[in-house]
């Protein structure tokens, strides 16, 4: 099975050049003249576009059973609406239960995303804390390829770490070589929020930001960071979505602090005014944690992105459908947290992103795929378009437009919250595995072919050390 991407422009995150991909069985062989292609190559004429490396999101929750429910996009149908938007690689979350045994957990996650079209990975969650996670956690790493634990400050009576579990679960990490991220809001600060705006009798979708207001994230970003410059361990913040969160990231960052911070394309283009709407169901389908925010702190994420305080963008992409979110009627806490997109991230990005000159080319192929890659230790692999790395690639092309709807989306989810966007830029071709899984609008995804993305512990030269980070 070979394959020649011929006359494209090739755009990786260091170098923009023109030049052919020659794939074979899966991996690049050959970049640059591949003339010598063998003639019975599958071949995409990609002249006058961009060769890219297949988009990496590193946040989402396909299936997620969550607040009561279970989130509607699964793995088949999610990473093929990846693919319908250059997107060929998710990073999943495994949540055990509290009390619920790691690797019980995480042997379910594997089940369900054995129908995953494309390919996949997985962070695990630490939601609670005793002698067995601290072995799960290592036989996660030495023998699942896990090298990533999460952390999720918010959802308290739910999944919510206490600062002793996160504690020991940031020693270990370290132990073990891993990196840990978190979910960066206040649970406690958002429980309480939450009791007096229901007393008050506050129940519909405005109360969900009210709930958990900027100060929420920027005291848990900055607990979190501290716990992890104590214990020497390199943090990652989910969704960063506020100025008070991206602040102490920057100062962190600036002090030598080895943190990285995710954004949201939703949290760089939608607002809070979403949640004014009279239409209880528009706004309760844009209820997600953090909230979307006022304007003046889409205008710092962009400049975070940009200025390389943030340096990997994500959906978080946890689908909830009407029916669903309708559980919370009455009770603002009780409306599934979730939104999609990850089919219209990179369209969404490059839009918004290069074609308004906020982010070169390469600076969107880094915040797409590269740089996660590199953060969760899968580069070359992934995030290259390099020999030897595996042949996920988008033919991107500049002059596609089309205008985001959830009448017209393939993701499985009744509400778009970029609904109506037009966007400018977008596949003309994904391949993933070295297959074309999406071409000129025709889906060709195959339940099950996606594979499962071990990713190594990280080796010591990676991670700064305690001493190092408290010079
Ligand atoms: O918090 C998360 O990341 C999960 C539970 C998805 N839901 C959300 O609102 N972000
Ligand atoms: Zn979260
Ligand atoms: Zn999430």
């Amino acid at each position: 099975m070979s394959l020649l991407i011929k006359g494209g422009t090739i755009v990786t995150a260091d170098a923009t050049f023109r030049g052919d991909v020659y794939c074979e069985d899966g991996t690049i062989k050959a970049v640059g003249d591949c003339a010598n292609a063998p003639a019975d190559a599958e071949i995409i004429d990609a002249c006058g576009q961009y060769v890219m490396p297949g988009g990496i999101d590193p946040h989402t929750h396909m299936q997620l059973p969550f607040m009561g429910t279970v989130a509607s996009e699964d793995f088949f149908t999610g990473t093929a609406a990846g693919f319908a938007g250059g997107n060929t690689t998710i990073i999943d979350f495994v949540i055990p239960d509290p009390q619920q045994n790691l690797m019980e957990a995480y042997r379910n996650w594997r089940g369900w995303a054995q129908k995953a079209a494309g390919d996949y990975s997985f962070h695990v969650a630490v939601t609670w804390w005793d002698d067995s996670v601290r072995e799960d956690m290592g036989t996660l790493v030495r023998e699942e390829g896990v090298n990533s634990f999460k952390h999720f400050m918010a959802y308290k009576n739910a999944i919510m770490a206490t600062d002793e579990t996160m504690y020991h679960s940031f020693q270990r990490a370290r132990e073990l070589g891993a990196i840990v991220t978190v979910h960066a809001e206040n649970g406690e600060l958002v429980y309480q929020l939450q009791q007096e705006l229901l007393k008050k009798g506050i129940n519909g979708p405005e109360g969900h930001p009210l709930s958990r207001p900027p100060a929420a994230e920027g005291e848990a970003a900055h607990r979190a960071i501290k716990f992890a410059e104590v214990v020497g361990v390199p943090i990652y913040v989910v969704h960063t979505s506020t100025i008070d969160a991206l602040d102490v990231i920057a100062l962190a960052r600036n002090n030598g602090q080895q943190v990285y911070g995710e954004v949201l394309a939703g949290h760089l283009l939608v607002d809070d005014s979403v949640y004014q709407s009279k239409d209880w169901a528009f706004a309760a389908a844009h209820v997600m944690s953090p909230p979307f925010r006022a304007k003046e702190h889409q205008a710092a994420l962009w400049k975070g992105l940009m200025g390389g305080t943030l340096q990997t963008t994500a959906t978080d992409h946890c689908c909830f459908c009407a029916p669903q979110k309708d559980a919370g009627r009455g009770d603002f806490s009780k409306i599934p947290n979730g939104t999609g997109g990850i089919e219209d991230r990179m369209a969404v990005l490059w839009t918004h992103g290069v074609n308004t000159g906020r982010l070169t080319p390469q600076e969107f192929v880094a915040v797409t795929s590269t740089n996660t890659a590199k953060i969760f230790n899968i580069h070359p692999r992934k995030g290259a378009i390099a020999p030897g790395a595996d042949a996920d690639l988008v033919v991107w092309d500049p002059s596609a437009t089309r205008t985001i709807s959830a009448r017209t989306h393939h993701q499985s989810v009744d509400f778009s919250i970029f609904e109506g966007m037009e966007v400018t830029g977008g596949p003309s071709h994904t391949v993933a595995h070295g297959k074309i899984v999406f071409a000129k609008g025709e889906l060709r995804a195959v339940k099950g072919a996606g594979r499962y993305i071990k990713r190594p512990a990280h080796n010591p030269m990676f991670a700064r050390t305690a001493k190092a980070q408290r010079l």
